[in-house]
C-alpha cells in the first residue's frame, strides 16, 4: 500500500478537507507509485492563508540577518542531504541523476545567496531639498506569497521564489506541480528542521482548483508563478482584477544560432545538452538550431549520428542519458508535431517514434528527435513542445538568423556560436531575449544572476540574482524632519 502523505497547514501535518487524493507516480516506470497526495480545495488555501497570516505577524519582525541564519541552515540541510533528495526527485519526475543532484545544488546556492542578502537588503539615503531633513527608502515585508511552481525543477524553482520572499520577511503558501509533490514534501520538513517558524510556511498539494484557489484568495497579496503562457494570461487576470503583485515565468522557444565560423565540436556538445537535457522540458531548452547553410549539412550528420547514440531509460540507471516525458499527455503533446500535417515540408532526421526495448517499456519515453528543413513561421518553428524535438532552420546571414530567432512570441534565452567577437556583441544586443549566451546552450542560467524573459515569456519580472529581492519587498521612503519648524517642501512653496 503506497504512503499517503499529507498538507503542513497551521504547523501540523494534516490531511485535505475534500477527503480526496492523487497518486503520484514514476514516469519511467508507471508499476512504481511513491505515494497518494492531498487533492486539496479552497477550504485548505483558507485554513493555510490564515496560519500564514499569523505566521507573518511573527516572521516580518525578525530581523533580516537572522531570517539569513535559517536560510543558511536550509542550505546546510539541503547539502547534507543533497543525494538522497535527487534519487527521490529522479523517482517521481525522472531526469538523470546528475540533473537532480544539480537541481538541489541550485536550491543550496539559493540558500546561501538569500542568507548573505539577509546583512544586505539595502534601502538608500539621498539628500533632501531642505536643511536639516533627511530622505531615506528602506525596504518592508509584504505579507503572504502564494508560489506556484512547475515540475521540471522540482527543488530548484520553489526555492528561487522562496527564498527571497521569506528573506524579505513574507510568509509562504507552496502549491506544487502534482507531477512532483514528494521534492516539496521534502523541502518542507527541511525549512521545519532548520528552524524556520512553522506557522511561516503552509504547503497545500494539488491541482487547478487548489491553484485557482490560492490566486483568487484576498488575503495573499502576492503570486508567483511558472508555468505555461496559457495559465500564466488567467493568473494575469485575476491579479490584474485583485491589484496583487505577479511574477510570471511562462514558455520558450529557445533558438542556438550556429554561424559559419563557430566551434563545430563544442556547438555540437552544446546542442545535444541544450535539446535533449531533461529530455527537452526547461522553460530554457534548445527548441531551434539556427544553423548557416555553409554549415548545415555536415553539422546535421553529426548531430543525427549522436543524439541517435543517446541511451534512454530510469534516470538512477547511471548509463542513461534521456529520461522519460513526465506524463503520458506530454508525450501525446510531443508526438501531435510529428503528425505529417503539421510536419508538411519538414523531414524527420532522427527520432520522431517512441523507442522499443524493456528499458523504456513502462515509462512515458520519447526517443530524441531532430526535424530538419522547417519553415520560419511554421508550427514547429513557433510553438513550445516541451520535449525532446529540435526544428533545425537553414539561415545564409546573421541578419536572418537573429531575424528568425525573433520571430516568435516567446523571448526567455538565445545562443550564438561564433568566433567572430563583434558578431557576439552585436547578437547581444539583437537577440530578444532575457538571456544570451555565447559558445555555450539556451540552458544553464547560474543562481545569482536574474532570470527571466522577454515578451510573452514574462511579464518583466526576474528571479533569482540582486532583483528578485526588489520582488519580494515593498519600498517604503521615510522623511525625517529635525529643523523644529514646518518646512514646506519645494512643490509647495512654489511662488507664481
Ligand atoms: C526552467 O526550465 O524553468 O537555465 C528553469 C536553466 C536552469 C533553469 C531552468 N538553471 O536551464
Amino acid at each position: 500500500m503506497a504512503k499517503t502523505f499529507k498538507n503542513f497547514i497551521g504547523g501540523k501535518w494534516i490531511a485535505p478537507s475534500t477527503g480526496r487524493y492523487f497518486v503520484n507516480r514514476n514516469p519511467a516506470d508507471t508499476h512504481d507509485v511513491i505515494g497518494r497526495f492531498p487533492d486539496s480545495g479552497p477550504a485548505d488555501i483558507a485554513a493555510a492563508v490564515r496560519a500564514a497570516q499569523a505566521g507573518f505577524e511573527q516572521w516580518s519582525r525578525t530581523p533580516a540577518p537572522l531570517r539569513g541564519e535559517v536560510l543558511r541552515r536550509v542550505g546546510d540541510l539541503l547539502a547534507a542531504r543533497r543525494d538522497e533528495i535527487a534519487d527521490a526527485m529522479t523517482r517521481e519526475m525522472g531526469k538523470v541523476l546528475a540533473e537532480t543532484r544539480g537541481d538541489v545544488q541550485e536550491g543550496i546556492d539559493t540558500a546561501y545567496y538569500a542568507a548573505t542578502e539577509g546583512r544586505r537588503l539595502f534601502g538608500r539615503t539621498v539628500p533632501s531639498e531642505l536643511r536639516r531633513k533627511w530622505a531615506m527608502s528602506i525596504r518592508r515585508p509584504i505579507g503572504v506569497c502564494g508560489l506556484i511552481t512547475p515540475f521540471n525543477f522540482p527543488m530548484a524553482i520553489p526555492t528561487w521564489k522562496a527564498f527571497p520572499a521569506l528573506l524579505c520577511g513574507n510568509s509562504v503558501i507552496l502549491k506544487p506541480s502534482e507531477d512532483v509533490p514528494h521534492t516539496a514534501h521534502l523541502l518542507v520538513e527541511i525549512l521545519l528542521d532548520a528552524g524556520l517558524p512553522e506557522q511561516v510556511i503552509q504547503l497545500v498539494h494539488g491541482a487547478d482548483t487548489a491553484g485557482r484557489a490560492l490566486v483568487e484568495h484576498p488575503g495573499v497579496p502576492v503570486i508567483s508563478f511558472t508555468g505555461s503562457t496559457a495559465t500564466g494570461s488567467a493568473i494575469g487576470q485575476v491579479c490584474g482584477r485583485m491589484h496583487k503583485r505577479l511574477s510570471l515565468e511562462m514558455g520558450g522557444k529557445n533558438a542556438m544560432i550556429v554561424m559559419e565560423d563557430a566551434d563545430l565540436a563544442l556547438a555540437l556538445d552544446g546542442v545535444l545538452w541544450g535539446a535533449f537535457g531533461t529530455t527537452g522540458q526547461r522553460c530554457t531548452a534548445t527548441s531551434r538550431l539556427i544553423i548557416h547553410r555553409k554549415v548545415h549539412d555536415r553539422f546535421v550528420a553529426r548531430l543525427v549520428d549522436a543524439a541517435n547514440k543517446l541511451v534512454l531509460g530510469d534516470g538512477r540507471d547511471p548509463r542513461t542519458q534521456v529520461g522519460p516525458l513526465i506524463h503520458a499527455a506530454a508525450r501525446e503533446k510531443v508526438e501531435q508535431y510529428l503528425d505529417p500535417v503539421v510536419l508538411r515540408d519538414a523531414e524527420v532526421a532522427c527520432g520522431g517514434t517512441r523507442p522499443r526495448g524493456a528499458r523504456t517499456a513502462n515509462g512515458f519515453f520519447y526517443r530524441p528527435t531532430v526535424i530538419v528543413d522547417v519553415k520560419p513561421g511554421s508550427r514547429l518553428a513557433t510553438e513550445e513542445i516541451f520535449g525532446p524535438v529540435l526544428s533545425v532552420i537553414r539561415v545564409s546571414s546573421y541578419e536572418q538568423a537573429a531575424k528568425v530567432n525573433n520571430e516568435v512570441k516567446y523571448g526567455l534565452s538565445s545562443s550564438i556560436y561564433t568566433s567572430n567577437v563583434n558578431l557576439a556583441f552585436r547578437a547581444m544586443e539583437d537577440l530578444q531575449n532575457g538571456i544570451t549566451y555565447v559558445n555555450a546552450p539556451t540552458i544553464g542560467a547560474e543562481a545569482h544572476l536574474p532570470f527571466g524573459g522577454v515578451k510573452q515569456t514574462g511579464n518583466g519580472h526576474r528571479e533569482g540574482g540582486w532583483e528578485v529581492f526588489d520582488f519580494y519587498s515593498e519600498t517604503k521612503v521615510c522623511y525625517v524632519d529635525y529643523s523644529g519648524s514646518l518646512q514646506r517642501a519645494q512643490i509647495d512653496t512654489y511662488d507664481v
